[in-house]
């Protein structure tokens, strides 16, 4: 009988212990906004797994916070690249009360999301989205990790200027925030320089033929051109440079055609080997952490690596960090946090300007040498 009553308490004390263990567990959800379909699917994918890499990785490392474990959970939306459905999107994350947001690629998407996250009190982190508007307003919430389009631009100018000697050339954007942004940059640079603008021509950001624009820019004769916009558009452009032999234009872009997907996107076309394009930061070689977490990366997601997800990855840890320097994971508490931010992370040691920018932006020259993308330094 006695053995019998023992039985019963042991079984009521794991009761009582699976409870309170169950109770004493925090969920704490991070999102990731991306487009998930359509031609940048590419891109997006690669945004969400360096958010869902970043979260398995804290969940390894049984954090607690406020005096409970912390269960780590990513959130992936689809904003197919689109303001429309990016701000929908930024209105169900508020609604969830997520704890923070790993902001949309695009910055057309991002400058209007940044207001919702900015009235629901959700900080969002970029590391894409690169257009300088989106940190203008000032809104507490919201911090960029990577360098932004004044960098890219005016580092791109003064590259063909200075070191490849170019006298002309014609600038193209896809009329999105960030392409249009970055073209503009770039073209103010370039004749502050003393570098010509022979011509100017626009396009969209869902376009695939480029023939009448390249007929008339070939016409102006430029030493290059400028393409403001992303990998989907650039790498038809390219081939179409080719058809109309037009390969020995050089050919600059921002981080939009940095991907390794240009290649492929290109067909290996020849005006490949004419293109410089800039990327926020230093190249993955020369990153702090850059190669071994490329390594992991790959062994998780292979093939998957395009462009941004180590920022991806330490705009999730840097939530966390801020978070844990809070020791809560309510955003009240923890985003005046942010702004005090000295993380290490893979891409950098994060600080921030009191502007919510990045401190020390850099950026990366690359080419792409046989079909393959290579950083300059
Ligand atoms: N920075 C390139 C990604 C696209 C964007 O900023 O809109």
């Amino acid at each position: 009988m006695q053995l019998k009553l023992t039985l019963v308490a042991v079984a009521a004390a794991f009761v009582a212990a699976g409870t309170a263990s169950a109770q004493d567990v925090q969920v704490v959800k991070i999102a990731s906004v991306a487009p998930m379909s359509g031609g940048q699917a590419h891109y997006g994918k690669d945004n969400a797994n360096g958010v869902v890499l970043a979260i398995e990785d804290l969940n390894k490392q049984n954090i607690v916070i406020g005096g409970k474990k912390i269960k780590w959970e990513a959130v992936l939306e689809d904003d197919a690249a689109d303001p429309k459905q990016g701000t929908a999107v930024a209105q169900k994350l508020c609604d969830m009360k997520v704890n923070g947001v790993v902001a949309p690629l695009n910055s057309g998407v991002a400058i209007p999301s940044s207001k919702v996250y900015h009235e629901c009190g959700i900080p969002m982190v970029t590391g894409a989205a690169t257009n300088p508007d989106i940190t203008k307003p000032g809104y507490a919430e919201i911090f960029r990790i990577i360098a932004n389009d004044s960098s890219l631009g005016s580092g791109l100018a003064k590259y063909a200027h200075d070191t490849l000697k170019l006298k002309t050339v014609a600038v193209i954007d896809d009329r999105t925030a960030y392409g249009q942004g970055l073209a503009d940059i770039f073209a103010k640079t370039a004749e502050s320089l003393g570098m010509k603008v022979v011509d100017r021509q626009f396009t969209n950001d869902k376009a695939t033929d480029f023939m009448a624009i390249l007929t008339a820019i070939k016409g102006k004769k430029p030493d290059g051109i400028f393409y403001g916009g992303m990998d989907p558009q650039a790498g038809p452009m390219l081939r179409q440079m080719d058809q109309l032999g037009m390969s020995n234009v050089k050919f600059f872009g921002g981080d939009g055609i940095c991907t390794l997907k240009l290649a492929e996107l290109s067909a290996n076309a020849k005006s490949l080997a004419n293109v410089a394009c800039a990327e926020g930061g230093a190249s993955l070689q020369k990153m702090p952490g850059g190669l071994e977490w490329k390594k992991r990366y790959d062994e998780r997601f292979p093939g998957e690596f395009q462009v941004y997800s180590p920022y991806k990855y330490d705009a999730t840890m840097l939530l966390a960090d801020a978070m844990k320097r809070a020791d809560s994971v309510d955003p009240k508490v923890f985003v005046p946090k942010l702004i005090e931010s000295n993380y290490k992370g893979v891409t950098s040691t994060i600080q921030f300007e009191p502007n919510h920018e990045i401190k020390n932006p850099s950026i990366t020259i690359s080419v792409y040498k046989d079909g393959k993308k290579t950083p300059l330094d």
